[in-house]
Order: structure tokens, then C-alpha cells, then sequence
């Protein structure tokens, strides 16, 4: 089985961020990059990391198309293994990063983990299912930390892959993540902030190596 742990990389410091993506490279399928690093550090650490590791660009892209395929063309430019694109600005926005992205990977945002996706994100997660689904990207984002939500948008995702954070510090666990149909967990603090983030990253391979997702 593929690993399915994904470490989000929210340090502003690129050279910590860097030594940090080295040790861990091993024991992660992809390293998230989010703003936090980029405006600390520059975008040359997206092409610099993917010499030698998977990198998401968890940019949340939301824009009008055009602006969308600039965006997308830049990170797929600098070597990134995929995009992450909100759904909610409509089809036309995420077909185009989808158009745009060559053999970068688009995952399109539908639902959230934080309390106040509560308010209108996560209620409107079957229209933007739909959006994603036409506009034919390759993964959701999906809570983490909600397992009954993510279960119902596994089931209706016809076999797009599931990216789910939460886990760790918003109160996700890893294999209940998994159990409900994420076919990655994303985990950030509760890896770079431990003392050993190697030592962690092992443990929840450890933890969901034996999981077997849905059917
Ligand atoms: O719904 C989302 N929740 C979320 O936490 C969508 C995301 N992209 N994220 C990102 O995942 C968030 O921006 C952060 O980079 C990571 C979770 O980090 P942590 O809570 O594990 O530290």
C-alpha cells in the first residue's frame, strides 16, 4: 500500500522548512507548501522541494478563470505535484485550472474542517462535489475530522481520490480518517511541532498501514 500521509509544512522559515521536508521524505507520500512558507520564503522552494519530494501547493486558488490559469500554469511551472483550487467560484474557474494544469494534479476544495465551514461550506458540499466532478479534477479535500461527512463524500465522489486534514491537532484521528474513505490524511502541527517529527510521521504510518478504507 502507498503511503498515505501527507505533512503540511506551515513554517515560515524556508531553510527549516527544507531540512524538515529532507528527514521526513521518506516516510510521507507529499509535502503541503501554504502561503505561511511561500511569503516567508519565496516560490523557488516549491521546485527546490520537488527535487526530491511530492509538493501540494495548498494555494486555495479562488479567482475568475484567467486569473485561476495563471496560477495554475506557475505552479505546475515550478514542479508541483498538485494544486489545491476552491470549487466554489464555480465550473468555469476550476475547468480551467484543471485545462491548465498539464500533468499537475488539481484537488478541489468541497468541504472544510475548521468550525466555521459549518456556516456555508460544508452545507453546500454536494453542489460543489458536482462542480468538482465535471470540472474533472483529480481529488477533494474533505474533513479529516468529520468522519460521517467524509464517509458521505467518499461515497458520492465516483473514485476521486480523498485528501482529508483535521487530523491531529483539529481533533482527527488518523485511522478514523482513513476508515471513513481518506485515501491521504494531511497532518501539519502535530508532526512539525513534536520533538521528533520523524518519530511521529512513522507512528501514523504505523497506526494506518492496516486500515482498509471502503469499498
Ligand atoms: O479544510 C481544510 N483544513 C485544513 O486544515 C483545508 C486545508 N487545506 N487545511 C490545511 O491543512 C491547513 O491550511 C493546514 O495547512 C493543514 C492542517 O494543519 P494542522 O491543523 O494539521 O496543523
Amino acid at each position: 500500500m502507498e503511503n498515505r500521509l501527507i505533512v503540511a509544512l506551515d513554517l515560515t522559515d524556508g531553510s527549516k522548512a527544507l531540512s524538515l521536508a529532507r528527514s521526513l521524505a521518506n516516510y510521507v507520500f507529499a509535502v503541503k507548501v501554504n502561503w505561511p512558507l511561500i511569503l516567508g520564503s519565496g516560490s523557488s522552494i516549491i521546485s527546490e522541494m520537488s527535487g526530491f519530494v511530492k509538493v501540494i501547493c495548498d494555494f486555495k486558488v479562488a479567482d475568475i478563470p484567467n486569473t485561476v490559469r495563471l496560477i495554475v500554469e506557475k505552479t505546475r511551472d515550478l514542479g508541483a505535484y498538485a494544486t489545491i483550487v476552491h470549487a466554489f467560484p464555480g465550473g468555469d474557474s476550476l475547468e480551467t485550472a484543471v485545462q491548465s494544469a498539464g500533468g499537475m494534479k488539481i484537488i478541489g476544495v468541497v468541504a472544510m474542517s475548521h468550525p466555521g465551514a459549518s456556516q456555508f461550506v460544508n452545507p453546500r458540499r454536494s453542489d460543489l462535489l458536482d462542480i468538482a466532478k465535471k470540472a474533472g479534477v483529480y481529488g477533494i479535500i474533505a474533513p479529516g475530522n468529520n468522519p460521517d461527512l467524509l464517509g458521505e463524500l467518499r461515497a458520492e465522489s465516483s473514485g476521486l481520490k480523498i485528501f482529508a486534514p483535521g487530523v491531529g491537532v483539529q481533533g482527527g484521528s488518523p485511522v478514523e480518517a482513513v476508515r471513513a474513505g481518506a485515501d491521504y490524511i494531511i497532518v501539519g502541527r502535530s508532526i512539525y511541532e513534536s520533538e521528533s517529527p520523524v518519530d511521529e510521521a512513522r507512528k501514523i504510518n504505523d497506526q494506518v498501514s492496516s486500515v482498509s478504507a471502503p469499498q
